[in-house]
């Protein structure tokens, strides 16, 4: 072993499956043996390998954690990273009374972060998403999701998705990439949402898949967005091009997309605050999982709250993330969002830390090497001066982090 982790509480999520919550079953005097960023060993320092010394003849680099609580690295499975400009002027215009359309009909809401997107350069991009970065690596975010869906022409998409992989080359956050380019209709095609989709499918999706630069396709399923069809034909060709799909469907109302993503195999439907039982049962179906998105719910004072209840009761595992965006989530902090899953949407912190892990993981499809602490999985880890699992939903501001660890190298927290 390269790096052994002594003296440590260990919240591993490891026994048992994702729909089913019994407790964290926290590991005392806990141990983590580390080779080549992947974990050979966990458990309690009495039944390692090491205990008996054999293996200390590899000078292993043995690190004492000083009791630290110890969780599988937080993922953050849904964001919008990657953008320019803000959107402070209309939240300040709103609150002083004028309504959206007006906004909107003065080229505010999402054309305006469209356009200051396209007018951005690469480093540019790259800069403004570093800062942002930082307050979710200060929550123990080890890996992101970052969606395209500012750009809205095939360079400018593409552009994003570059500026992802680039944030994905630092040695201290994974990133997986998601092309939103069915995000809005852009002003180009105005009322002509079927030949922008046209154009998604036939040119942006194969240049994206031949560059290498999307794992995921994504879409808006909503009024102000794409229909089913619309949808259906972006999914079908994400698939034909072996890429994976996941929706943000049933945000404001239930159209159905999260049914169909499921059905067409989605790893995920996120926001779904108005998902039905038809809905909750074709995720049970095909192992699709809830993202719950707290953080838009709160900026946009919804009251509809996502079939929680149903959710549970289907065994539907449950992430959460923060859909960090400029429009309707400008918060970068995974807790604040486990904080505000447990005030509106009623989960509980054992649920809340399960959405921000393996049922996170899964919503990437990278269940099998991330987002719990067990043998084979990578050695991505969140090292917490906190006494219980459930303190990390129920504070905030306090910085109780006090190291990330991803594929195996240590990063303190500044
Ligand atoms: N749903 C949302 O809440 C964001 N995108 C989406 O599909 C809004 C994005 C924005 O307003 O900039
Ligand atoms: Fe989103």
């Amino acid at each position: 072993m390269e790096r052994v982790l002594t003296n440590l509480r260990l919240v591993t999520l490891s026994s048992e499956t994702s729909a089913n919550n019994n407790g964290y079953q926290i590991i005392e005097d806990g141990m983590v043996g580390i080779t080549n960023g992947k974990i050979m060993f966990v458990g309690s320092a009495s039944d390692s390998p090491l205990a008996c010394h054999n293996d200390l003849h590899g000078h292993p680099d043995v690190i004492d954690c000083g009791n630290a609580l110890v969780t599988p690295g937080l993922i953050d499975c849904h964001t919008h990273l990657i953008f320019a400009g803000n959107r402070a002027n209309e939240f300040e215009q709103r609150l002083n009374g004028m309504p959206y359309e007006e906004i909107a009909k003065r080229g505010g809401g999402i054309v305006s972060t469209v356009q200051a997107t396209r007018e951005a350069t690469e480093d540019e991009l790259y800069q403004l998403a570093i800062k942002r970065l930082d307050g979710l690596k200060r929550d123990g975010v080890t890996t992101i999701e970052i969606k395209s869906g500012y750009g809205l022409t095939l360079d400018d998409e593409l552009k994003m998705l570059r500026v992802a992989r680039r944030i994905g080359d630092m040695s201290d956050i994974k990133v997986s990439t998601t092309l939103l380019a069915a995000h809005a209709v852009p002003p180009e095609y105005k009322n002509r949402a079927d030949d922008y989709i046209d154009y998604v499918c036939q040119h942006i999706i194969p240049a994206a898949v031949e560059q290498g630069l999307a794992d995921y396709v994504d879409v808006f399923c909503e009024g102000i967005g794409f229909s089913t069809q619309q949808c259906q034909r972006v999914f079908e060709t994400a698939k034909d091009y072996g890429l994976g799909i996941k929706g943000h469907t049933e945000q404001l109302s239930n159209l159905g997309g999260s049914a169909l993503a499921a059905r067409m195999g989605a790893t995920s439907v996120d926001h779904i605050e108005h998902l039905d039982h038809d809905g909750v049962a074709a995720l049970a179906a095909n192992d699709t999982v809830a993202t719950l998105l707290p953080g838009a719910y709160y900026f946009l004072r919804e009251t509809q709250r996502p079939p929680i209840e149903h959710l549970r009761k289907l065994q539907v595992p449950m992430a959460i993330s923060t859909d960090f965006n400029p429009g309707t989530s400008p918060i970068a902090s995974l807790r604040t969002m486990m904080n505000m899953a447990c005030t509106f949407f009623r989960l509980t912190p054992e649920e809340c830390l399960r959405g921000v892990t393996c049922n996170a993981a899964q919503a990437l499809g990278l269940e099998a090497s991330r987002g719990k602490i067990s043998v084979g999985m990578e050695a991505d880890l969140a090292l917490w001066d906190i006494d219980t699992p459930a303190e990390l939903s129920y504070r905030l501001g306090v910085p109780d982090l006090i190291a990330r660890i991803v594929d195996g190298e240590i990063f303190d927290a500044k």
